[in-house]
């Protein structure tokens, strides 16, 4: 089945520009990748300057093969899932393929939640080792002759309290996408907008960034992780519509209480990040866990997840959900 995207209209930058963004893309300075098992510190402040890093060499050659032939395997096994029949929902609409919740059915995939590669850069950047939390773990396809999305510059969620409090760090939310094909020019890329996490717009970060506004491609291998705070402007850049693109995404949440500032009041406390969707589903081995971290890792549920949990975990609850089983 040949899946094409959807293309949107620029409505976050400058449509007379560019189909995406301002048209402004810097192709000539690609940003340092870190490796997070020596460089750990600099990835971070590189991070904390500007609101994402990259990170080399985050999955072997075994677990690249185990995660081309998990898509290989359910893409056949179960089409619907992904979004390959004529059921596509929407939110198969805009990313080409996606498969929602494969951690539900697939104890396999477990080991990936806490990487051993990009886990230890996730902790220090929201707060420290026990502070990480589950949000979202997802893959997705973008397949071969999609043709054009022009997905908008975006950020994904985010909390009104980013864009005053002191010190801004940590983040609320941080995403970890990690190419499993390689996404070289003409495929397409994982694009931000370097520094703009602190505006409401994307149209105030042109502004206020003046010249150093840019739209950055960051391409690299299979195995390379980009981690960005949801705060950050990016979007999904299209390439020449007919490379395609395998990409893993997982959200992580800030657990824990924090003390923080506004400029009214010193005496401000952050409280654990909200819930990153309403429709999220966490396994009864994960959520249930005897393991009392892993249960704190999986704890930030949503009321799905409470109703879920509440009908001892009952299958037909599940299905009647909106990604229950797609
Ligand atoms: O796939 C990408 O490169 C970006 C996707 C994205 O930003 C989103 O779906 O919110
Ligand atoms: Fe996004």
């Amino acid at each position: 089945m040949q899946v094409r995207l959807e293309p949107q209209k620029n409505l976050a930058g400058d449509p007379k520009q560019a189909t995406q963004g301002f048209g402004k893309v810097r192709r000539d300075s690609p940003p340092p990748a870190f490796d997070p098992a020596t460089d750990v510190d600099a990835a971070c402040a590189f991070f904390e300057t500007w609101g994402y890093v990259v990170l080399k060499d985050c999955l072997s050659t075994a677990e690249l093969v185990h995660l081309n032939g998990f898509y290989q395997r359910t893409q056949a096994e179960r089409p619907e899932a992904w979004g390959l029949t004529d059921k596509r929902k929407p939110h198969h609409r805009g990313q080409g393929l996606i498969y929602s919740q494969p951690l539900l059915d697939h104890p396999e995939l477990d080991r990936y939640t806490r990487h051993p590669r990009s886990y230890p850069v996730v902790q220090r950047l929201l707060g420290g080792e026990d502070r990480p939390r589950f949000a979202e773990f997802n893959f997705r396809e973008t397949p071969q002759s999609a043709g054009p999305g022009a997905m908008n510059f975006h950020h994904d969620a985010v909390r009104e309290d980013r864009l005053i409090r002191t010190p801004f760090m940590p983040s609320d939310w941080l995403c970890a996408i990690h190419y499993l094909t390689d996404v070289e020019p003409g495929a397409p890329c994982f694009c931000v907008v370097p520094g703009s996490y602190r505006f409401e717009t994307l149209k105030a970060a042109h502004k206020a960034l003046g010249a150093d506004y840019h739209e950055l491609p960051l391409y690299g291998p299979a195995g390379t992780c980009v981690l960005y705070d949801t705060a950050t402007f990016h979007t999904r850049l299209d390439g020449d519509g007919e490379k395609m693109r395998r990409t893993w995404h997982q959200y992580y949440a800030r657990g824990g209480w924090l003390r923080s500032a506004l400029p009214t009041t010193s005496r401000y406390v952050r409280a654990p990040t909200p819930v990153l969707t309403d429709w999220n589903l966490f396994p009864e081995r994960l959520a249930l866990s005897p393991d009392p971290a892993t249960r704190l890792f999986f704890s930030h549920w949503n009321t799905a997840m409470g109703e879920w949990a509440a009908s001892g975990f009952d299958p037909a609850v599940r299905k009647a959900m909106p990604r229950g089983e797609q």
